[in-house]
Order: structure tokens, then C-alpha cells, then sequence
């Protein structure tokens, strides 16, 4: 049988943390590319050197040649810049729209058959037009941002509870981003939804607003911290997550970026909903029923990212 292939497109913070995780894992043999000379042969060398004491088997190459990714079984794509000083979110519109076009011919020429995990912001347009570049199904292109946005979700709901975090679920719908919605009413402790913890006294509407809108801005938080860079621990292990639920057609239910086809009233756009990941990529939608008030949110976040794909459209006009 063929050993399971992983290639990671970007071999930056966030590609580094992949590869040593799938490598601890034993997800299959790791390729990191990135047009960085140097950096994806240093990292794969690094971790490499680290199997003989952690004691796994997978192999590692760093690359620049495209070549290299052929056949792969998964490609998680983190190849672009961060926002400079200076720079608008358009100008990183526009750098990292390129970036997508050369990754997604890549992709299409060498690996066609992968289930392709999109990472790079701004997110939903990125992983919209990526699908596109590279000409693969949609099924098999899908963007990672949910998890993490209620994996951060789950994080501060636990710490308010005082409660183990996988007792926590979270749900978190929309674009990833300062418009991201997270549900209440389907975020739970052990099943008991947040609006019935706070009629039980286990925490007030305030303090849970707060925590909505210190979620909505979880990046950012890390980044003022970080100050040189943004999260990568927690992204790299959402995306395998994601990459596991399709190798091993875990079919679990997970928030992703996924291209809708009317689902949620919304045509041809990537938007972030909960979806099963199994063997064939994205296996189905889930579509839950809003409130007035949740719909609203939800279609002012689909508004934002709708925005910029237009943008990529004005830049891109083959898209
Ligand atoms: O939830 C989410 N989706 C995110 C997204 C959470 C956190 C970070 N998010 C975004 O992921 C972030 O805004 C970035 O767009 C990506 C990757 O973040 P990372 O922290 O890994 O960025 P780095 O360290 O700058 O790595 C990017 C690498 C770097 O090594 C570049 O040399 C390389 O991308 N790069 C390229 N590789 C291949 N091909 C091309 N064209 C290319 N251009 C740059």
C-alpha cells in the first residue's frame, strides 16, 4: 500500500507547527514547500532529527519545486504574507491573491486528487479563489476557521465554568473574522445550552457577551501579544483536525469554510458552517435553523466576505 502523502504548501509558523504534528501523528510522509530557500530543508531536517527520540516513522522533505507534491493525499496551504504596517487589507488582498493563483496551478497540475485545506486570510475569499485556481471539486477544497474560532470559544467558556474544556462545545458560523457568529444557543456544557447556564447562575449575560466578543477577536489577541507574527499553534492543530477526519473518513462534524450552493440562502461562496469530513471531502452541509437575530448576524458576515470576493474578482477577473 501506498504511504499516505501530506504536503504542506508554506513552511512558515503556522506550516513548521503542521509538519511536526503530522509527524508525531504519524499522518504520513511530510513535504514542506515554500519559495523561502532554505526554510522548508531546515524544518524537515529539524523535525527528522527529532523521530529517532520521539520515535515515529514518517519521512520529511523540504522543497521548492512543485514536483515534489505530486500524488499528495492532503495539501494545507499557508503560503502567503501577513499584513505589514502600511499595508490595507486590500494591498494583502491583492499580494496574496497571486500567491493563491501559483499554489492553486500547482496544486491542480501535481496534486489532483488531494483534499486541500486552506489556512491563508483573508480566509474566505483566499480558499474561494484557490478552489478555483486550482480546479479541483469543491468537495475537496475546503478552509479552516471555525475550529478554531470555537476551539478559543470553548477555551474561555471552560476557564469561566471552571469545567474540563472538552466538556465545552462550541458553534461558530459566518466569515472568520471580526463578523464571526457565535451561536449561544448551540454552544453547550455537557449538552446544557449557555442561555440555560445563565438562568442557572453559572455565569451572567454580561460576562458571556464579553466572551463572544473576546472570540470574535481572538486573533487579534494573540497577535498583540506576539507582536512579530500571529497564532500558530492552535491553527496548525485545527487544520489536523481536518486532515485526520479525511484520511481516517472520521466523518466528524466540524465548522469549516465550505463552498455553499444555496445552503443558508447563499450562492457560490465559501462560507464558515458546520460540515461532516469524510473519505470523499465534504460529505455534507449541515444547515441549522436561525432566529431573526441570528440571520442577521449571519448575513452581515456573509456581507463582509462577499466584499472580498468581489475584490478578487476586480483584481482577478478570470475568477
Ligand atoms: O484561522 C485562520 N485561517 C488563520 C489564518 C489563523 C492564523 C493565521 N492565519 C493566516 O495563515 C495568516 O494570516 C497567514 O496568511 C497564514 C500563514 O500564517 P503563518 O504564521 O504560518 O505565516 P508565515 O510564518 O509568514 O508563513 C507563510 C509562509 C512563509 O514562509 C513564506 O515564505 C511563504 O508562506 N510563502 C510562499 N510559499 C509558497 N509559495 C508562495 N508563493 C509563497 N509566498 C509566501
Amino acid at each position: 500500500m501506498a504511504r499516505t502523502k501530506i504536503a504542506l504548501i508554506g513552511s512558515g509558523m503556522i506550516g513548521g507547527t503542521l509538519a511536526h504534528i503530522a509527524a508525531q501523528k504519524e499522518l504520513g510522509d511530510i513535504v514542506l514547500f515554500d519559495i523561502a530557500e532554505g526554510i522548508p530543508q531546515g524544518k524537515a531536517l529539524d523535525i527528522a532529527e527529532s523521530a529517532p527520540i520521539d520515535g515515529y516513522g514518517s519521512r520529511l522533505k523540504g522543497t521548492q519545486d512543485y514536483k515534489d507534491i505530486e500524488g499528495a493525499d492532503v495539501c494545507i496551504v499557508t503560503a502567503g504574507v501577513p499584513r505589514k504596517p502600511g499595508m490595507s487589507r486590500d494591498d494583502l488582498l491583492g499580494v496574496n491573491l497571486k500567491v493563491m493563483k501559483a499554489v492553486g496551478e500547482g496544486i491542480g497540475r501535481y496534486a489532483s486528487n488531494a483534499f486541500v485545506i486552506c489556512i491563508t486570510n483573508p480566509l474566505d475569499a483566499m480558499v474561494w479563489a484557490l478552489q478555483k485556481f486550482s480546479g479541483l471539486p469543491h468537495a475537496r477544497v475546503v478552509g479552516m476557521a471555525g475550529i478554531l474560532d470555537s476551539a478559543r470559544f470553548r477555551y474561555f467558556l471552560a476557564e469561566e465554568f471552571d469545567v474540563s474544556v472538552e466538556s465545552v462545545t462550541a458553534f461558530v458560523l459566518g466569515g472568520h473574522g471580526d463578523t464571526m457568529v457565535p451561536l449561544v444557543r448551540y454552544s453547550t456544557v455537557a449538552g446544557v445550552p449557555l442561555p440555560d447556564l445563565v438562568e442557572m447562575g453559572w455565569t451572567t449575560q454580561e460576562r458571556l457577551d464579553a466572551i463572544v466578543e473576546r472570540t470574535r477577536k481572538g486573533g487579534g489577541e494573540i497577535v498583540a501579544l506576539l507582536k512579530t507574527g500571529s497564532a500558530y499553534y492552535a491553527p496548525a492543530a485545527s487544520a489536523i483536525q481536518m486532515a485526520e477526519s479525511y484520511l481516517k473518513d472520521q466523518k466528524m462534524v466540524l465548522p469549516c469554510a465550505a463552498h455553499l450552493t444555496g445552503q443558508y440562502g447563499v450562492e457560490d461562496m465559501y462560507v464558515g458552517v458546520p460540515i461532516v469530513i469524510g473519505e470523499n471531502g465534504v460529505e455534507r452541509v449541515v444547515e441549522v435553523k436561525f432566529t431573526a437575530e441570528e440571520k442577521a448576524m449571519f448575513d452581515h458576515s456573509v456581507a463582509a466576505v462577499r466584499e472580498l470576493t468581489d475584490a478578487c474578482v476586480k483584481l482577478e477577473p478570470a475568477l
